[in-house]
This record gives structure tokens, sequence and C-alpha cells, in this order.
């Protein structure tokens, strides 16, 4: 039954996904006697962890539990104490986790803790909580955000036909699905032509789901005009950011407007952790071809989410995904491939990069 009630556990976090940030989402079962007592998953960032939510509700009942996690329980003072005391202290008989915290704060020092404190302690490793977890370890060792490219594509690798008035390559599904996936990201960034020429809103638009990613653009000469800007037309954070040497009239138009900041950087490499240290520890690039470009040229694409529609498109005068320098394949980097997802003809495939 171990595998059940992991099984739950991390169904728990995947729940919560998306609103932890910069913490992991985690899910918590207590069981005694074949019996789920209580269940919890870590609400927000700063709010306690799933372990001690769910060793509370179950209260006087979790002595001699078991309790089930999907991510190794903390041992470090953070925002909230650690959950190795919370799980002692309940008379907790043996733990269950997925993966291990590969945060350096915790490392397996969590497990080595109950360990010591006479709890038994079992790892049973899962393939997808490894891939749930792996961009919080990757941006928590990096100090970067995890970074994701979302690329509507035709067959034949078009994002951009030439005449750019049909904006929607891929169908429907695709486009909802979209939203899903912003809505698990903390930022999505777009490059400023994105927003002068398709004019779109970039928010999460899914019943049932509030959650309102940062809309990033990268406009090094402040191009985009506050007085004629589709994002303003709708309710979310804004950060654009800008060179060194852009219009300071610009910026105080802009910084006259809500929810707007403006972030002023040298170049990507000290963007991305400035990005992370204002809690963003996920992001999505959503184009177009010169920031696809610039991304993946210094190599901080993490994953790659191509969306392609089963259509093919000819022509001299439209976007190929990725410009950049002539390359030979054997510079070019076979990614890992998830099993591609079909929704109604158009194929997602998840390149992620061997780590
Ligand atoms: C757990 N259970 O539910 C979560 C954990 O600042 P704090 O106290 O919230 O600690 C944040 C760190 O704790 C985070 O970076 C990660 O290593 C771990 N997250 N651990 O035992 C939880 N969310
Ligand atoms: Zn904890």
């Amino acid at each position: 039954m171990d595998h059940y009630y992991l099984n739950l556990a991390y169904h728990l976090a995947l729940q919560n996904a998306g609103k932890t940030s910069p913490n992991p989402s985690v899910g918590a079962v207590v069981v005694k006697d074949n019996q789920i007592l209580a269940a919890a998953f870590h609400p927000a960032a700063g709010e306690p962890h799933a372990e001690v939510l769910a060793l509370r509700k179950a209260g006087a009942a979790a002595k001699d539990a078991t309790l089930y996690c999907s991510l190794e329980p903390c041992s470090h003072q953070g925002k909230t104490p650690p959950c190795v005391n919370a799980i002692k202290e309940a008379g907790t008989k043996r733990v269950v986790f997925s993966a291990i915290d590969r945060n350096p704060l915790v490392n397996g020092l969590g497990q080595q803790q109950l360990k010591s404190d006479g709890i038994v302690v079992d790892q049973i490793e899962m393939p997808a909580v490894n891939h749930f977890y792996a961009p919080f370890f990757h941006s928590i060792l990096k100090q970067r955000p995890y970074v994701i490219a979302k690329v509507g594509a035709t067959a034949n690798g078009i994002i951009s036909p030439a005449d750019r008035n049909s904006r929607w390559i891929t169908n429907e599904w695709s486009l909802a699905w979209v939203h899903h996936l912003r809505a698990q990201c903390d930022a999505v960034v777009v490059g400023a032509d994105t927003v002068i020429l398709d004019r779109p809103h970039l928010t999460v638009r899914t019943p049932g789901i509030i959650r309102k990613p940062t809309r990033i653009v990268l406009d090094s000469r402040l191009k985009l005009n506050p007085e004629d800007c589709s994002l303003l037309e709708s309710d979310a954070p804004i950060l654009i950011c800008c060179a060194e040497t852009a219009s300071q009239e610009r910026e105080r138009l802009w910084r006259e407007c809500k929810n707007v900041e403006i972030l002023r950087f040298q170049g990507i490499s000290t963007l991305l952790p400035a990005l992370f240290k204002r809690g963003l520890s996920k992001i999505m690039v959503e184009g177009g071809q010169k920031i696809f470009t610039l991304f993946h040229t210094s190599g901080y694409i993490d994953e790659y989410v191509l969306m392609i529609a089963p259509r093919l498109l000819t022509g001299k005068h439209f976007l190929n995904i990725l410009g950049g320098p002539e390359q030979s394949l054997s510079e070019t980097q076979r990614y890992q491939v998830d099993p591609p997802q079909e929704l109604d003809g158009d194929v997602i495939m998840r390149l992620r990069k061997n780590v």
C-alpha cells in the first residue's frame, strides 16, 4: 500500500502546483492501520509545510502512524520550523517519502535526523515525482529560474507566418493547455515586438484558477508605449526589462501605470539571477524568435514545450523557431523526450536537458 499512499501525497502536491513558489509544492498523508487519518498540501511560501498541517489535522491519533510525503521532510529552520521536529513530537513511527530535497540546507539531513530520532524511514523514488521537483531543484541549486520555452509551430517549425495575421497556429485545446501551463509558472517572458505585433494579454484564463504570473517584457530600448499597450488591458504584474541606456522619460511614463515595474539590466546572465531574487523560480518564455534565440544560444532553456500543429507552411519570409549562427548537427544537443501528448491533432513534445 506504500505506493498508493505516496501517490496520493504526490497528487496533493500536484493539486497545489504553481502556488507555493519559491517553495516546492508538497503533499503529505498520515496513515494508521490502513486508514487515512489526515492529508494536506503546503498552501504557500511562509505558511506551514504539508507534513506539519497533516500531523496537526491528525492530532493525537498520529502517534505510531506512518507519514507519507512527496518530498523529504525538511530539517532546517526557514520561514517555518523544521518538519522533522513536528514529526518526532507527534510520535510518528515511520516516514515514507519520494524525492530527496536537494535544497543544500536539507539534502538528506531530514531523513538522517529522523533516523537518529529512531523513526523508520523509507524512500520510494518515482520518476514522475523527480520530474515534478526538477524545476525547484534546478532553481535553488543554480540560483536562477528554471526556464521553459513554449513554442507553437507548424510541423515544419514555423512560429510566425510572414503576414502575421494568422496568430493561432495550434488549435483551441492547445491554447487551453497553455493557460494551464502558465498557471504553473511564476512569470511569462516575451519580447517587445511580440507585444506590439500580437497584442497579447499573457494572463491565465482557466476557469477556477486564480493565478497572475508576472508578465515580463524584454524591451532593451523601451519601445513599448504605455499609451498603447495590450498588457495594460488586464490585471497582472508587468515587469519591463530594459537596457541601462533606455529612455528615462519613457520609464517615467511607465512608472505612472499600476502594477508596472521597470528593471534595467546588462545581459541575460545577470537578468536571470535578478529574477530569481525577486522570487521568480519558474518562468516560461513565449517568444518571439529573437527571444527564443537569445535564451537558446546562451544555454538557458532548460525545457522546450513544442506544440506542433499538423500543418505545413510554404514561403520564404516566415520565422523559424530559432535564428542564430549556422550550426553543424554535431554541435547540437540531443534532449530527453517525454512520451508525446496529442490534443486533437496537435502534438505536444517536451524536450528536457539531461541534467
Ligand atoms: C517540507 N515540506 O511542505 C515544503 C518543504 O522557508 P520555509 O521554512 O518554508 O522552508 C522552505 C524550504 O523547505 C524549501 O526551500 C524546501 O527546501 C523545503 N520545502 N519542505 O518538508 C514542505 N514546502
Ligand atoms: Zn518542512
